[in-house]
Formats: structure tokens, C-alpha cells, sequence
């Protein structure tokens, strides 16, 4: 089975006819994959090699005599140091957007969020008493100056609780600056460097950490200060979404600097009436993957899928655009996008796509370029191939918008039904999907067994937008709950599993356990909480599940990471690091299986808090 969502299947035999490819197609093509690969015991890092390592022998060696161990710390280390990278270059975009609209060079953003910039240039200790303009610029600058910042520590790793400061000021862990380490990873992987598995490793956590509670924070919270902290808004997802007789965009990567812009120019009078002359109806903005969330959480904008759905959507023939930034784009769909009539428009200088038509986008003339991405779109629309149009006809209503803010004075609400045992803990699922897993399965499932457990899930990512297509992120829902939870979401009017925005936004579901621990005066691993990527794929995932960990969250992976190959780095993984961070990885693609380890875990939790 590729999907257990029916309009992905619909459309899914539909490429078939089409003769279109898909990622599920190209996975098969690759089998069987390499088997270095997948145990993490190559190593590319210098020109002596490649080398290989034997997995079985026990005792084989690189040239340069690195052995699995260190191969395996340094792949994975790598792979952290890309994904903080992916997420702290988006949260660079967003303060420099910040300064630019601060200084006056950005005309066509604003602060929307007056209490939020106020609140956040305090922790700064940027000085408030003055206008918002001024607040800005100085916040902007300081936070551009966190990012490389050799001595002392992010101001974010102050939102945690003391007893976590504690673990980390005790393993040398601290993030200092986003950028100092990153680069440091780099060093140390070089050929010749650090060849101690756990050093390596460690530095790996410190890395994830000025990610988690660096970068990914900064972009949260200047998203929300320039457009908006989300509330509950509603909104419907799944490609059921799109409208045959409107001008369909879609906008698809990550960046809300771009899809605000977007939506903007979509509302613009001029442009409506262009569409209504070459015979639409009207302009239908839809979202993908977490710049579709970015939209959904402050909008309402309709999001047509996670990412295993972005080839789809060119499938069903009628989407006139898909416009996109960075992060998570399938080189693939400009090669779908030829069987169609679909134009790709990238905007990032740091993402182009060979065959999309590339139109830059710049801060300075925001608003005036989105409108020429959009007419584009909407002078694509005679171009339909009329005989290729199917759209399913699956959408499925949901609320989003579940910001920290919004649940902020809920939370004794919430810890009161955790003493209670009505709300026996709370659980993240966060991330991706991966063809390796039936699209949305593992999403879908340990969400429902997790509140039938009477578990509070949180969501974030593709894994809440495939929650949102399942029906999950609806109060409805809560008769799929366990009675407990179904009390506590009944007394308060929301869903037993809560959207809380995109991956940057897992910073928020950070903040939300931290304020938790800190209101029960506990550490964050002490906790009846845990995390799991059911069906993640990207370098980011593997990022935010190092940083959840080193945060003091149980986090269970649904797709097997490469780093089997050492039997050291795998039980250090998996067994020694809850005696270092208080919390550990456990791996487990079936979901029945890893919702179990999640419930034993939060039970043991319990326990131990005497609750
Ligand atoms: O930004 S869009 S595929 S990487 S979960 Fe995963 Fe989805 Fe990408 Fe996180 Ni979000």
C-alpha cells in the first residue's frame, strides 16, 4: 500500500494512466538500496575514499582508520548540522525581513504583533519604551548578532526550565551561537579531527539544541511578531481543495515571508478581475507542506497536502501554479509538471529548478513581485489540458492554530487533568513523510491510539496536515478519544489533537513542556510526555529529534535512521544517552508497536511523579 488517503490512491492511478512517475515509483527503481548507505558506514568525507566499512567483521577500518563508530557520528552529525541549517538560515530570512521592514526597506510588511515584540526584545533586553519601529531594529540586530556569537549562550535557552540548564551547562552543551555551531560541526568531521564517537556526538546534540531553541524559535516567533500568532481558525485540507473553475496556486516550501505575499496579491481587486477574464471564476490560493501550515495557522488558508502530495497535486490537471522557496520541494515536479500544464515559479536564489521559471523575490518590492507570480498563474489558466482534469473530491474540515499563546491559559487546566489521570500525559508527532511508509499510516494511527489512550496529542509539520485529511484536528473527534480526554477537550472546545503549526513550530510545543515543568517544578524529562517522527525522511527531522531528546523527550522514530552500523553509536542512541539527557530514541515502524512505547513510557513517567 503507497497512501491510506483516498484521494492520493485516486490520484496515484490516475499518474499511472498518465504515465507519470511518482517518489513511490522512483523507490522502487532504487531497490535494493545500498546497504552501506542505509547503516551509515560510508564515509565521502575525504579523497582517499570512499570507504566502506564491513558491518560484520568488527574490526574494519577507512584509510584514514576511522572505523564504524566514527563514521556513523560523523554522518549523523552532519546530517543535524543540515537540517539547524535548513531551519536557522529560515529564521535568518525572517529577522532580516524584520530589520528591513524596521529601517523601512520592506514597505509591505508590518508588525502585526505588537505584545509579542515587546515581549520578546525584553528577554533581549532590548529596551521597550519606545516605538515599535525602533523596538524592532534593535531586536533584529541583536538576534542577527546571536547567530554567531563565540562566548556565552542563545537568550532562548532561558525559557527552559533550571534543572535542564543544569544537564546541559554539566555536559558542556549549551548552544552558543546557531552559526558557530554549525561550523564547528563541519570541523570536527572533517578528515582527522574528532574521531571520539561520543564527543562527536555530543557536539551533535549542542547543535540540535541552538536549533531547537535557536533557529527554530527565532522563526516562530518573528513569523507571529510580523504576521500574526495564530489562533483557532478554520479551514479544510486534503486536494479536494482545489476548484476546476478558479485560478489554482499553490504555494509550497516554507517561508511565510513569501506565501503572506502570496495571499496578499490574490485579494488584489485588479488581479480577480483578470481571472474573471480568462474565465475563472477566481483565485484559489492553497498551501503545501509547512509554508501551506505557515498560511492555515494565521489564515484559514485551505492546505491541499503533506508532502507526498506535491507531484500529486499537478496530477488532478488543474493547479496553474505552484509557486515555491525552499525546503522540502521534489526536484520531481518539474518533470510531472511536463505531462500537465502546471507552471513552477521558483523565488529563492537558493533554490532553483532547472525548467521552472525563476522570478526572484525581494523583500524590498514584496507585494508588487507576488502580483507578477500571480498574474503568471492566472495567464496559465487557458493552458489547461481540459481531457487531464480530475480533482478528487476529498476535503476534510479542521481547526488549526493552536499556537502556545492560545493554550497558554490552559495549562493548568491541562496539569490538573494529568493529576487527575483524565489526561494521562501529552504526546508531539512531528514531521514528514517517506514512501518507505503507506503515506499518513503511521501519522494516522498512533494519533487515534493515542487518545483513545487518553493521551493529548500535539502536532506540528505533514504529520498534522495528515492528521487534518484523517479528521483528527476536529472536536468531533474526540469520540475516537478515551473518556478522560474526551472531558478534559469538552470542558475546554478542542480537538484531542491539536495543530501547532510548522516544523519551525515545534519550538512552540518547547515552550509549551517547558512551562509545564516549569509550573511542577520538574525537569522537562520528568515529564508524562514523549515525541515521535512516524514517517520522517528529512535532515531537519533529524535535527528536531536530536534537540527533543537533548530537551529530555522520549522520542520514537518511525523510519529507521542510518547509524546501525555501529553498535556503539546505536546503543548509545537508543539506551546510554537517558542516563546523560534524562531521554532516549527508541526506533519502531509500526505504529501499533510505537504508540505502545509511548504509553509505557508516559505510564512510567507517572509513576515516578507519584501521579
Ligand atoms: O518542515 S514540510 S516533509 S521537513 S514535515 Fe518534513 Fe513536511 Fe518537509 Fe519539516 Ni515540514
Amino acid at each position: 500500500m503507497r497512501t491510506i488517503d483516498k484521494a492520493a490512491r485516486f490520484l496515484i492511478d490516475k499518474a499511472k494512466e498518465d504515465g507519470v512517475e511518482l517518489a513511490w515509483d522512483r523507490l522502487e527503481k532504487q531497490q535494493p538500496q545500498c546497504g552501506f548507505g542505509l547503516l551509515g558506514i560510508c564515509c565521502r568525507n575525504c579523497n582517499m575514499g570512499p570507504c566502506r566499512i564491513d558491518p560484520f567483521d568488527g574490526v574494519s577500518r577507512g584509510v584514514c582508520g576511522a572505523t564504524a563508530d566514527v563514521i556513523v557520528a560523523r554522518n549523523l552529525c552532519r546530517m543535524i548540522a543540515a537540517g539547524a541549517a535548513a531551519h536557522s538560515d529560515h529564521g535568518r530570512d525572517m529577522v532580516l525581513t524584520l530589520l528591513m521592514t524596521a529601517e523601512g526597506e520592506a514597505k509591505d510588511y508590518k508588525i502585526t504583533d505588537s505584545e509579542k515584540l515587546k515581549r520578546v526584545a525584553s528577554e533581549y533586553g532590548v529596551d521597550i519604551n519606545r516605538s515599535d519601529v525602533e523596538i524592532a531594529r534593535d531586536l533584529a540586530k541583536e538576534i542577527i548578532r546571536e547567530f554567531g556569537i563565540e562566548k556565552g549562550f542563545i537568550q532562548f535557552v532561558e525559557r527552559a526550565p533550571e534543572k535542564r540548564k543544569e544537564v546541559w551547562k554539566k555536559l558542556g552543551i549549551v548552544p552558543r551561537g546557531i552559526d558557530r555551531e554549525i561550523v564547528e560541526i563541519m570541523h570536527r568531521t572533517h578528515i582527522g579531527v574528532d574521531n571520539d564517537y561520543v564527543n562527536l556526538l555530543l557536539h551533535g546534540l549542542r547543535t540540535a539544541l541552538s536549533d531547537g531553541w535557536g533557529g527554530s524559535m527565532i522563526a516562530t516567533e518573528i513569523s507571529d511578531i510580523l504576521f500574526g500568532t495564530p489562533k483557532p481558525v478554520k479551514s479544510r485540507a486534503n486536494l479536494g481543495v482545489l476548484k476546476e473553475d478558479e485560478v489554482n496556486i499553490i504555494v509550497h516550501g516554507h517561508e511565510p515571508i513569501l506565501s503572506e505575499m502570496i495571499a496578499l496579491a490574490a485579494e488584489d481587486e485588479e488581479l480577480i478581475k483578470l481571472a474573471k477574464e480568462v474565465g475563472a471564476k477566481g483565485i484559489n490560493v492553497c498551501g503545501m507542506c509547512c509554508t501551506g501550515n505557515e498560511l492555515l495557522m494565521r489564515r484559514g488558508i485551505p492546505i491541499a497536502g503533506n508532502f507526498l502530495h506535491q507531484e500529486l497535486a499537478i496530477v488532478t490537471g488543474v493547479v496553474d501554479a505552484i509557486i515555491v522557496d525552499v525546503q522540502c520541494i521534489m526536484p520531481a515536479i518539474t518533470e510531472v509538471a511536463k505531462c500537465y500544464h502546471t507552471l513552477i515559479i521558483s523565488t529563492s536564489p537558493k533554490a532553483k529548478f532547472p525548467n521552472a521559471l525563476h522570478i526572484e523575490f525581494k523583500e524590498e518590492k514584496a507585494l508588487e513581485i507576488a502580483k507578477e507570480i500571480v498574474k503568471k498563474a492566472i495567464e496559465n489558466f487557458k493552458n489547461r489540458k481540459k481531457e487531464l482534469i480530475r480533482i478528487p473530491s476529498e476535503s476534510m474540515e479542521l481547526i488549526a492554530g493552536f499556537s502556545y499563546e492560545v493554550l497558554a491559559d490552559k495549562i493548568d487546566a491541562l496539569i490538573d487533568a494529568i493529576k487527575r489521570g483524565d489526561v494521562r500525559g501529552v504526546a508531539a508527532l512531528v514531521g514528514c513523510n517517506n514512501p518507505k511508509v503507506p503515506q499518513d499510516r503511521n501519522h494516522v494511527r498512533m494519533a487515534e491510539i493515542l487518545i483513545k489512550n487518553n493521551i493529548l496529542v500535539v502536532e506540528t509539520g505533514c504529520s498534522a496536515i495528515a492528521c487534518a485529511k484523517a479528521g483528527l484536528l476536529l472536536p468531533e473527534a474526540v469520540e475516537k478519544a478515551g473518556e478522560g480526554l474526551r472531558k478534559f477537550c469538552e470542558s475546554l472546545g478542542i480537538p484531542p489533537v491539536l495543530h501547532m503549526g510548522s516544523c519551525v513550530d515545534i519550538s512552540r510545543i518547547l515552550v509549551l513542556v517547558a512551562e509545564i515543568a516549569k509550573k511542577l517544578n520538574v525537569d522537562i524529562s520528568d515529564l508524562p510526555i514523549a515525541a515521535a517522527a512516524p514517517e520522517w525522511m528529512s535532515e531537519k527531522a533529524v535535527s528536531i529529534g536530536a534537540y527533543a531528546v537533548a530537551s529530555g523527550i522520549f522520542t520514537v522514530l518511525g523510519t529507521v535512521p542510518p547509524v546501525l552500523g555501529s553498535k556503539n553509536v546505536t546503543k548509545l542512541l537508543t539506551e546510554d544517552l537517558e542516563k546523560v539527557v534524562g531521554a532516549r530514541f527508541a526506533v519502531e515502524s509500526d505504529p501499533e508497536k510505537a504508540a505502545k512505547l509511548i504509553i509505557e513510557h508516559i505510564e512510567k513517567k507517572r509513576e515516578s511523579l507519584g501521579i
